[in-house]
């Protein structure tokens, strides 16, 4: 009896376990296969057995790296060159050994373009560069496809037009793998220095380590600002003295460089100094909501400072100038409050349409083409840029497509497996109609389109679990990145290392 009794409940338990599954299974097929549903995992099967399949799924993809081999690369290589957009002619090479200046909008959303807050533009000097510069192309159907690594999975995609991972963020659990990122590549081919400003420390997402496979030659973090008690809010240094003490670095930089800035202060829960909130907060129930114009609007002034000292420096027109927002500001906990905002109800379909971030090109030597409606994100940047330069993106492993070719492919996926088409949206096992919000019935085509994104997205995991990258060769001229070659010991360190050299120089002569 004493036996049996624990047999039956353990056998009762398996089956019930199994028909659970199953009809987990028979609503979303491929439950367990899809290691990006997490959310749904946990739905259908309980956080406990999340548990256990979170564990074996960790065991899998660590063992994924010891397995892996050059044909697994093939399979990607396959799939991205067959993807790939042929770049527009005129444009292939039209601002080869240019500065590119890049700048971070952390957590800015494309709501904010040309809102009005009671009759008040909240960002006017963004909306000016969007409505009356002539130089710059805004695309207004930019999605961010960042997920839980949020800047680091932005930073990832950016630089590496590959896909975050669907859990945690690859900068931390992936800071070892090689890469062939955009910095390495025109360090290589057109001799970029390579540099990120932060006013944050450098160990913040394990930044100091992946940057040195990534060929960033400087790391301008927070030992370079002057980090005194006014200058500081939130998670660390304030955008304006950010830009501020950032110009005489960039000005020190051997060109042509690869600047980075990332602005940090429009982060949640997105703090302002009461004397320098020159925009009232809104007014729904929630404060989150309520804060994110006065950040939002001290970003916007912290940038206009910045376009007037790049200006100023000589900088501004021969640089390519990019920015970028990086992921979301207002989670989905806060739909009621938003629903206020967008004066709509933030369904799932608003909710997925919210996740646009902005995207605003100015090239020299290229006109403005004012807004663009292509849909695109973030996974594009990197082949763009790259053809900008006059560099074929064709020989990388790059999941996203250029901007400006005519072969753009215009479909944006999500890191959880909804993805965003011109036409319509998939959203959970929903599809809807973007010009209406209805729900729409599946095709044959939205059903090839859902098994597209979902290959996709697990050749670009295949990439970060199995390490791929280091048996590829891209061109025969590349050369792996050695981390080696590189470190940030801060501005203290920098100082004694030129003192020293100092002292050498005078010791020889
Ligand atoms: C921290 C900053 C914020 O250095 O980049 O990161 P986030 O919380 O937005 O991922
Ligand atoms: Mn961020």
């Amino acid at each position: 009896m004493k036996r049996r009794k624990p047999l039956a409940v353990i056998t009762a338990g398996v089956i019930a376990f199994g028909i659970n599954l199953g009809m987990a299974e028979a609503d979303r097929p491929q439950l367990l296969e899809r290691t990006f549903d997490r959310n749904y995992i946990v739905k259908y099967l309980g956080a406990y057995n999340f548990t256990i399949y979170d564990a074996i799924q960790n065991l899998r993809t660590s063992t994924q790296r010891v397995l892996a081999d050059s044909d697994d690369m093939t399979i990607v290589e396959n799939y991205t060159k067959n993807k790939y957009a042929e770049p527009n002619e005129e444009l292939f090479g039209i601002a080869a050994g240019k500065n590119i200046i890049k700048i971070h909008l952390e957590s800015f959303q494309s709501f904010l373009i040309n809102y009005e807050l009671d009759g008040e533009e909240v960002t006017p000097f963004l909306n000016s560069l969007v409505n009356e510069n002539d130089s710059f192309t805004y695309f207004e159907n930019f999605f961010h496809q960042t997920e839980q690594g949020k800047t680091a999975d932005a930073e990832l995609i950016l630089d590496n037009s590959l896909y975050g991972l669907p859990q945690g963020s690859a900068f931390v659990t992936k800071g070892n793998n090689t890469y062939q990122s955009l910095p390495a590549i025109i360090k290589q081919k057109q001799n970029y220095t390579n540099a990120v400003f932060h006013g944050d420390s450098k160990s913040f997402w394990n930044r100091d380590e992946i940057y040195k496979q990534f060929a960033i030659d400087h790391f301008f973090d927070d030992t370079y600002y002057d980090m005194s008690e006014s200058q500081v809010i939130n998670y660390g240094l304030k955008d304006k003295p950010f830009f501020k003490e950032s110009i005489p670095y960039l000005k020190s930089l051997p060109q042509p460089f690869y600047a980075h800035m990332m602005t940090l202060t429009h982060h949640h829960p997105f703090l302002v100094d009461p004397e320098e909130a020159t925009i009232d907060q809104a007014n729904t129930n929630s404060g989150t909501v309520n804060r994110y114009f006065q950040t939002a609007r001290y970003l916007d002034e912290s940038l206009e400072q910045f376009f007037h000292d790049l200006k100023l420096s000589g900088l501004y027109n021969d640089s390519i100038i990019f920015i970028y927002g990086d992921h979301y500001g207002i989670s989905d906990n806060h739909n009621r409050a938003m629903s206020d905002i967008i004066g709509k109800e933030v369904t799932p379909f608003e909710y997925a349409q919210l996740q646009r971030v902005p995207f605003l090109i100015r090239v020299p030597g290229m006109e403005g083409k004012g807004t663009v409606s292509k849909y695109s994100g973030q996974m594009d940047v990197m082949p763009t840029l790259l053809h900008l330069l006059g560099i074929r993106a064709q020989d990388y492993i790059l999941f996203g497509t250029d901007l400006f070719s005519d072969d753009h492919k215009a479909f944006v996926p999500f890191r959880n497996g909804n993805y965003i088409t011109p036409e319509y949206s998939k959203i959970g096992e929903s599809y809807f109609d973007n010009q209406t919000g209805e729900q729409i019935e599946e095709t044959e085509d939205m059903k090839k389109m859902t098994e597209k994104v979902e290959h996709e997205l697990q050749l670009s995991d295949k990439v970060l679990y199995g390490d791929l990258l280091r048996f590829y060769q891209p061109t025969e001229d590349w050369k792996p990145v050695n981390p080696n070659d590189y470190f940030y010991g801060g501005k203290d360190k920098e100082k004694q290392d030129n003192e020293t050299e100092d002292h050498d120089k005078q010791k020889e002569q």
